[in-house]
């Protein structure tokens, strides 16, 4: 069976000679142009930015290296006993462009719980910290911290060919990625369960997503276990504009090392217009909950959206900045909670579908979002919810973990491609006059 590194070195050069020949033969081509309503409008549309692991259509969704999620779903290795696509497999299936077999899913598995183990002085380092902190912030701290050992960084220092970047970004980037889920499962215990010194130890032939389930305390749950191997699978990558993605490939074009990179991705995905929204759905659903009771009417549920948009607030989980249509990872986690009887008939979940049902008249109405559907954040915090897991400020900590392959997958082709510093032009109020011929 073939390691990562192996597959890896054989297909970059593959890759590589498509880079060159799209660059020598098309570098001149225009893919675009950018208006003045562009720079003052978050360069929406703006196609900038190279990424390979996955494109998002604003219609269809996401496609992973051509595939869509149903696609993923059918192709990629399960856990023995599980349902759903592991991680592990998602994972190298967006490093490679390749379906791993089962083999190599083991012990890709194998190899990342191995690298989960964390250095001491990263222990020290969150058990210190106070439990008011929000978790996404210790989660910033726990992954930056792990530049202490980075070989990236160490072997740049001591002198490194620009060809041989990709294989300690490789490197770092298994270890981020293995030992982000070991940091999460340390923050939930010091901060909902009074310290980390009853956590369970890893189990070496098992899972990340058990093993992360099981430190914190709900390993016995089979369909929580399968969950987090679903959330973490649908949350890896959506292609690479996003804040958390851009800004991972952003800080390691100054090739900062993958743990710097992925620290600052997570800082963007701590907020609210991002990956907090999955926090803020179940915030906004137990309100509801609390103001018109459970199993209450559409009709109640229409007033309820309509007070939240009249007092100027967003409705968390609904609208996107690319997509026109349903989320097709919203679309699985709803299918997942749909497929189990227990969820189905949970109140929290079924006000999940109640909104479904609702909310996009309403915002369509309401005129302003140019996307009234459900994002994957409308459905992912009420599963969690039903299995137990009730904190939810720690909910972005989950997106954390699965966000960082896709992010860190890119950050490798960037070095894999040789691609240099990010460094677009802006313009001041009066350059832009100044160019467009404007007194
Ligand atoms: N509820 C109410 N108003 C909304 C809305 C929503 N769900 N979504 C967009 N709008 C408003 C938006 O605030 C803006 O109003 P102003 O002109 O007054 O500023 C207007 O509609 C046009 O916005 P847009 O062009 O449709 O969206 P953007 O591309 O600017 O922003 C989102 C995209 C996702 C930030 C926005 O839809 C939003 O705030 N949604 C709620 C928060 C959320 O669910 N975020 C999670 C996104 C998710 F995919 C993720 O990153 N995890």
């Amino acid at each position: 069976t073939k390691t990562i590194q192996d597959t890896l070195a054989e297909i970059i050069p593959e890759r590589q000679a498509i880079a060159k020949e799209l660059r020598s033969q098309h570098g001149s081509k225009v893919l675009g142009e950018v208006t003045v309503e562009q720079v003052f409008g978050g360069m929406r549309g703006i196609k900038a930015m190279l990424w390979e692991p996955s494109v998002l259509d604003s219609e269809e969704g996401i496609r992973f290296w051509g595939r869509t999620i149903p696609e993923c779903q059918e192709v990629l290795p399960t856990a023995p006993g599980g349902k759903e696509m592991l991680p592990e497999a998602m994972f190298w299936y967006l490093l490679t462009g390749k379906v791993p077999t089962a083999e190599e899913t083991v012990q890709f598995q194998n190899e990342l719980v191995k690298r989960s183990v964390l250095p001491s002085h990263i222990e020290s380092t969150l058990d210190a910290l106070p439990k008011t902190l929000h978790p996404m912030t210790q989660f910033v701290i726990g992954v930056a911290a792990l530049n202490h050992d980075s070989k990236f960084a160490a072997q740049y220092k001591a002198g490194m060919k620009k060809a041989d970047y990709w294989v300690p970004t490789l490197e770092d980037s298994l270890d981020c990625v293995a030992k982000s889920f070991t940091i999460a499962s340390r923050i939930y215990r010091n901060t909902y369960l009074g310290g980390a010194k009853d956590m369970p130890a890893l189990q070496m032939d098992k899972d990340l997503s058990f093993n992360f389930a099981n430190q914190i305390g709900f390993g016995d749950s089979e369909g929580f276990v399968d969950l987090i191997r679903l959330y973490n699978a649908l949350h890896t990558d959506h292609e690479g504009g996003n804040v958390s993605a851009h800004t991972a490939h952003l800080v390691g074009s100054a090739l900062s090392d993958p743990f710097l990179s992925y620290s600052a991705a997570l800082a963007g995905l701590a907020g609210p217009l991002h990956g907090l929204a999955n926090q803020e759905v179940l915030r906004f659903i137990l309100d509801m909950v609390k103001e018109i009771g459970e199993g209450a009417s559409n009709e109640k549920i229409v007033e309820f959206i309509w007070s939240t948009l009249k007092k100027g607030q967003v409705i968390p989980g609904y609208g996107h900045a690319v997509l026109r249509k349903p989320d097709p990872r919203f679309m699985a986690l709803q299918q997942f909670g749909e497929s189990r009887p227990e969820v189905a008939a949970d109140p929290v979940f079924g006000y999940v579908n109640a909104l479904y049902k609702t909310a996009p008249a309403v915002l369509t109405e309401h005129g302003k979002t140019k996307n009234p559907f459900p994002n994957v954040d409308a459905a992912s915090g009420s599963l969690l919810y039903h299995y137990g897991l009730k904190n939810f400020d720690f909910y972005t900590v989950t997106f954390g973990t699965s966000r960082s392959m896709g992010a860190l997958s890119q950050v490798v082709w960037d070095r894999a491609l040789g691609l240099p510093l990010e460094r677009p032009k802006s313009l001041s109020m009066g350059a832009i006059n100044k160019l467009i011929g404007s007194p």
